[in-house]
C-alpha cells in the first residue's frame, strides 16, 4: 500500500506532527476545571485507569486466543470517553462507541458483566452472541454501539426526541469518530437535532485515523466542530487529552441541551493509539506520530497534575493500580471458566420468538 505523507496541519495551537517536525510540538498544561473537587478529580482518574487496564487484559486475552473477533482499545482516548461520560445525569442517556469502554464503567457497569460480553460467554447481556460493547443496558441508560458508522446518531436523537414528548427531562450523549463524521447520517442527524431542538451531545472523537485513512484524507475543513455553525447548533474543539477540559465542555454542553435545548458536537482531539483493532499494527502511522502523542498520554498527564497539586500520592496510585491488576485477573480467571452459549442461541436476537 502506497503510504501518503499527510501534510502538517494545525490543531488547537498544536501543530500536528510530520515525521521531520517533531520537535515543534508542545504538551499544553491540564486546563483545571473549578466544576471539580478532589474527591471527584480521584474518581475521574480510577475510571481512567480501569479503562486502561480493561483494554490491556483485551490485548492479553486476544493475543492469547481468548478474545474473538475484533479488540477494539481505547488507548489513547480515555480522558474523552471518561471526562464526557461524567457529565451526564441519572436520567441521562449514553450511547457509546467502540472506544468508549471507560464511559461504561463511568455509568456504572460492573467488570464482569462486561467481561462476560466482551468474552462473548454465555449469559452475558448478549447471551454470547458479542464480542464488543453492542449491548444495550435499559436501566443503566447505556444503549451500546450501532456498528454502521453514523447511523447511531439518529438513534440517540430519536431516542431523547420521545423522551420529550413523554414529558421526561433526559439528554443524549453519543460518539462517533472522525472518519464516521463523514456519513451522510451525521449530516442528516444534526441537522434534524437543531431543528427540533433536541438535548443531544454529540462527541466527535478526532483520533487522527480512521483505521489507515489520516485526517487529510477524510476531511478538506479545519475543525469538524465548525460544521455547527451549518445546522445551527453549538460547536467547539478542545484537547482530548485533557479530562478536565473535557469534563468542564460536556457538562456545558449537558446544560445547554438539558436548558436551551441547543445540540452541541464537541470535537476532541486524541490519537489512536493502537491499530484500528489489535489484527492491525497501524504500520501506515509514521512512527514520530506515535512517539508524540505518547508524550501525551492522558492517564500520565492527569496523574503528574494530581500529584503535583496533592489530590494523590505515587504510593496510592501503586496501590491502585496493584488493587485494579488483582480485580481484573480475578474476573478474567472466573469469564474464561464460563461456557461459550449453544448455536441456537445467535439465532434467538435476531428473530421474534
Ligand atoms: C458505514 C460504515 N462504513 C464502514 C464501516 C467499517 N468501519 C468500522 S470502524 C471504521 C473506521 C472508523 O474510523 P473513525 O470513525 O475515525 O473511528 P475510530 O475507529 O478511529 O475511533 C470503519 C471504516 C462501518 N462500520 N460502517
Ligand atoms: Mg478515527
Amino acid at each position: 500500500m502506497a503510504t501518503k505523507q499527510a501534510p502538517a496541519r494545525t490543531v488547537l495551537g498544536i501543530k500536528q506532527p510530520k515525521s521531520s517536525d517533531a520537535a515543534l510540538l508542545n504538551i499544553p498544561p491540564i486546563q483545571p476545571t473549578t466544576l471539580l473537587n478532589d474527591n471527584q478529580r480521584r474518581e475521574l482518574f480510577q475510571f481512567m485507569l480501569r479503562a486502561r487496564e480493561f483494554d490491556l487484559a483485551m490485548i492479553r486475552l486476544y493475543r492469547q486466543g481468548r478474545a474473538f473477533g475484533g479488540v477494539y482499545s481505547q488507548i489513547g482516548n480515555e480522558a474523552t470517553s471518561v471526562g464526557s461520560a461524567s457529565a451526564l445525569g441519572a436520567n441521562d442517556a449514553l450511547f457509546p462507541m467502540h472506544r468508549n469502554v471507560g464511559a461504561h464503567f463511568v455509568r456504572g457497569q460492573d467488570l464482569q458483566s462486561l467481561l462476560l460480553n466482551f468474552l462473548a460467554r454465555e449469559g452475558s447481556m448478549m447471551r454470547g452472541t458479542d464480542g464488543t460493547g453492542h449491548y444495550a443496558d435499559v436501566e443503566k441508560k447505556i444503549f451500546g454501539n450501532v456498528s454502521h458508522l453514523g447511523a447511531m446518531i439518529p438513534v440517540a436523537a430519536g431516542y431523547v426526541m420521545a423522551a420529550a414528548m413523554r414529558g421526561e427531562d433526559t439528554v443524549a450523549m453519543t460518539y462517533i469518530g472522525d472518519g464516521g463524521a463523514q456519513t451522510g447520517e451525521f449530516h442528516e442527524a444534526m441537522n434534524f437535532a437543531a431543528v427540533q431542538k433536541l438535548p443531544l451531545v454529540l462527541i466527535i472523537e478526532n483520533n487522527q485515523y480512521a483505521y489507515s485513512t489520516p485526517n487529510s484524507e477524510e476531511f478538506a475543513c479545519e475543525r469538524l466542530s465548525d460544521r455547527a455553525v451549518g445546522y445551527g447548533c453549538f460547536g467547539e474543539t478542545i484537547d482530548g487529552t485533557d479530562v478536565e477540559r473535557v469534563y468542564e465542555s460536556c457538562v456545558h454542553a449537558v446544560n445547554r441541551a438539558r436548558t436551551e435545548r441547543i445540540p452541541s458536537i464537541i470535537e476532541t482531539i486524541t490519537m489512536r493509539m493502537r491499530g484500528h483493532a489489535e489484527h492491525d499494527d497501524a504500520g501506515y502511522v509514521p512512527r514520530e506520530v506515535l512517539e508524540h502523542w505518547e508524550t501525551r498520554d492522558p492517564i500520565a498527564r492527569y496523574e503528574q497534575f494530581l500529584v503535583k497539586r496533592g489530590v494523590i500520592t505515587q504510593a496510592e496510585i501503586a496501590t491502585l493500580r496493584t488493587q485494579l491488576a488483582e480485580e481484573m485477573n480475578r474476573t478474567i480467571d472466573y469469564v474464561v471458566e464460563k461456557p461459550f452459549p449453544a448455536a441456537e442461541e445467535g439465532r434467538k436476537l435476531v428473530f421474534v420468538e
